[in-house]
């Protein structure tokens, strides 16, 4: 495939580029995780009805990140790579909430559904790394509130982070690269639209198998991400 190399290139990624890594995804096993649905414990309703069941939802999901047997795979890596030798601007938007791309390297990164690792005060908004467990009884190392924290990522219902950032990057970006994600949660389900659209920018999925809106991509690349992404990258770094 042939763009310019001083095209700007956006990249979003979901569960499934984690999930060689070790990392669960959200709709593999029947949509359930641990028996429960995300949408029914990732939301301000439910963390206020049932705080105890959210806390235990993300308090299981921090100590498996933290595990030492959990490491990014070789798709992380690649998209370290790319955004080194690529050159023009590589921006990464992830829908995860996991550090795997930091951890490969990635810098220019958009973690548009927050990040697992962090909490948040609701009493004093400040926001810190956290690894501990977390319940109702947490106490805020800023304001020492008791009970007032949340881990900081986006729940159904809730604004993604830095939209502003991120249409702007997808409305002049010639290549559009959305991997590992199954096109079920808006926005970043709309995001190949917006490309599409605005630049007619070259849109391509790489997923295990076609998701929700493969029809809405220029083209697909099928199969485990630690193989489909460094393949492309590796191609599309020939060609500059
Ligand atoms: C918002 C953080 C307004 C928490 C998450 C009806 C229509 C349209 C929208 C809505 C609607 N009803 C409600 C909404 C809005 C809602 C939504 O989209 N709901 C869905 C369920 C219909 N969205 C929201 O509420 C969002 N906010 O809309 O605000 C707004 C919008 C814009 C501007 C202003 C205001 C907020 C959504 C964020 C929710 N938080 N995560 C947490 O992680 O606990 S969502 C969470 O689920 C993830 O972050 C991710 O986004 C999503 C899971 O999706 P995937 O990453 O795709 O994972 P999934 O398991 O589904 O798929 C994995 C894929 O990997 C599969 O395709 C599989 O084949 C593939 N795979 C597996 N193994 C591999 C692989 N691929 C490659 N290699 C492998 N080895």
């Amino acid at each position: 495939m042939k763009i310019s190399n001083t095209a700007p290139i956006v990249i979003l990624t979901g569960a499934g580029i984690s999930k060689e890594s070790g990392l669960d995804t959200f709709r593999g096993n029947g949509g359930l995780w641990e028996g429960i649905r995300v949408e029914e414990v990732a939301s301000p309703i439910a963390f206020q009805k049932t705080p105890d069941i959210v806390h235990s939802f993300y308090n299981k999901r921090r100590e498996r990140l933290l595990s030492p047997d959990i490491k990014p795979n070789a798709a992380h890596y690649a998209l370290e790579k790319l955004e080194k030798e690529w050159p023009g601007e590589v921006l990464l938007v992830t829908q995860n909430v996991d550090d795997l791309h930091e951890r490969a390297g990635s810098k220019n990164l958009i973690h548009m559904h927050g990040e697992l690792l962090n909490a948040r005060c609701v009493s004093c908004h400040h926001i810190f790394l956290w690894k501990k467990d977390m319940d109702t009884q947490s106490i805020c190392p800023n304001c020492t509130a008791v009970g007032a924290l949340r881990v900081n990522v986006v729940w159904f219902g809730e604004i993604p982070l830095m939209m502003d950032v991120i249409e702007n990057a997808l409305i002049n970006a010639a290549l559009f690269v959305s991997i590992g994600t199954s096109g079920n949660v808006y926005p970043a389900a709309g995001f190949v639209q917006v490309a599409s659209r605005s630049n007619d920018a070259r849109t391509i999925e790489i997923n295990l198998e076609p998701s929700l809106n493969a029809d809405q991509f220029s083209k697909g690349y099928y199969g485990p991400a630690s193989e489909t992404v460094p393949d492309f990258i590796s191609k599309l770094l020939d060609n500059i």
